[in-house]
C-alpha cells in the first residue's frame, strides 16, 4: 500500500504512534508535504467523520482523531513551501458562533500565511458581531467564515446581513468554506467566494483582491 494510504488508515484508526512515524518516513522520503496532508491526514479525517455517521464511531473517536490530526499538522508545517512576497492583504478568519471545528479553517489560515497574507485567525466560536470588530480593527481586507454544522451554517449569513445592516458590506470582501458549503450557498447568500479547500482559498482570494496567482 502507498505510503500516503497508510497515513490516511493510521488516522482512521487514530494511531497515534503509527501515524507520525509514516508521516516522518514519508517527508524523509520527499513526499510532498502537501500531498501528505491532504490525501493522508484530512482524507483519514473524512473517513473517521464516514464511520461517526455510520454509527461505528462516536464522539469520543472524533475529538481523538481531531487531536492526532492537529498533531499531525505541526509536524508537516515546516515543510510546507512558503511564499516569498510582501503581505498581500488581510484576512480575518473565524470559525462563527456556536462551531467548535477548527482544523480545516486552522489549514485555511496556514496555508494563506504562507501564500503572504496577513491572518488574524480569532479561533472557534465566534460572535458575529466580534468578527466584524476585528475587522475594523485590523482593516481587513477579507473576512473567511469557516462552519461545519448545518445548525452553524446560518452563522455565514449572519455575518453578511449584519454587515450590510452596518453600512460595511461592501468594505469587506466576505468568503466562506467548511464541510457542507458550497458555491451555491455562497452565491444564495451574498458571499463572496467560497472554497472546496484551503489551497482553493489562497487562490479565490488572490483572484477577489486581484493578486493574481
Ligand atoms: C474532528 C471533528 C470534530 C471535533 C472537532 C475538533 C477540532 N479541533 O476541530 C469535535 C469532537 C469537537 C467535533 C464535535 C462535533 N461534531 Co464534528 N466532526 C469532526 C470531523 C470528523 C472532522 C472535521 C475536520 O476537521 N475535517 C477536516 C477539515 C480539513 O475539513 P474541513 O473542516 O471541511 O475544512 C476544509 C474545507 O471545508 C475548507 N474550509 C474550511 N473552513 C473554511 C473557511 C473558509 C473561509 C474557506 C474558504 C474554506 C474553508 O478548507 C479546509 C481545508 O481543506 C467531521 C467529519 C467530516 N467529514 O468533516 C465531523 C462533523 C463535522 N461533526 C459533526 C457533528 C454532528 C459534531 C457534533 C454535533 C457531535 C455531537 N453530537 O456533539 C459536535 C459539534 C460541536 C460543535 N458545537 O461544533 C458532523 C456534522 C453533521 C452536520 N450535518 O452538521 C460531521 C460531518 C460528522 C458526521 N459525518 O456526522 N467534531
Amino acid at each position: 500500500m502507498e505510503l500516503i494510504d497508510r497515513i490516511r488508515e493510521s488516522v482512521m484508526a487514530m494511531d497515534e504512534d503509527k501515524s507520525e512515524a509514516l508521516v516522518k518516513e514519508a517527508l524523509d522520503k520527499g513526499v510532498d508535504a502537501g500531498d501528505i496532508l491532504n490525501r493522508g491526514i484530512v482524507a483519514g479525517l473524512e473517513g473517521v467523520g464516514e464511520k461517526f455517521e455510520q454509527g461505528d464511531y462516536f464522539l469520543l473517536e472524533l475529538q481523538l482523531a481531531g487531536e492526532l490530526a492537529q498533531k499531525l499538522i505541526s509536524v508537516v508545517k515546516p515543510h510546507l513551501t512558503v511564499e516569498e512576497a510582501a503581505a498581500k492583504g488581510t484576512v480575518v478568519m473565524a470559525t462563527v458562533k456556536g462551531d467548535l471545528h477548527n482544523i480545516g479553517k486552522n489549514m485555511v489560515s496556514l496555508q494563506l500565511s504562507l501564500a503572504g497574507y496577513q491572518v488574524y485567525d480569532m479561533g472557534i466560536d465566534q460572535a458575529t458581531m466580534d468578527i466584524i470588530d476585528r475587522a475594523q480593527q485590523v482593516n481587513a481586507d477579507v473576512i473567511g467564515l469557516s462552519a461545519l454544522l448545518q445548525t452553524t451554517i446560518p452563522n455565514q449569513e449572519e455575518v453578511i446581513q449584519y454587515l450590510k445592516e452596518l453600512e460595511l458590506r461592501e468594505r469587506f470582501k466576505v468568503i466562506i468554506g467548511g464541510g457542507f458549503t458550497n458555491q451555491l450557498h455562497a452565491d444564495l447568500i451574498g458571499a463572496d467566494g467560497w472554497a472546496e479547500n484551503a489551497v482553493q482559498a489562497v487562490q479565490v482570494i488572490n483572484s477577489l483582491l486581484g493578486k493574481g496567482r
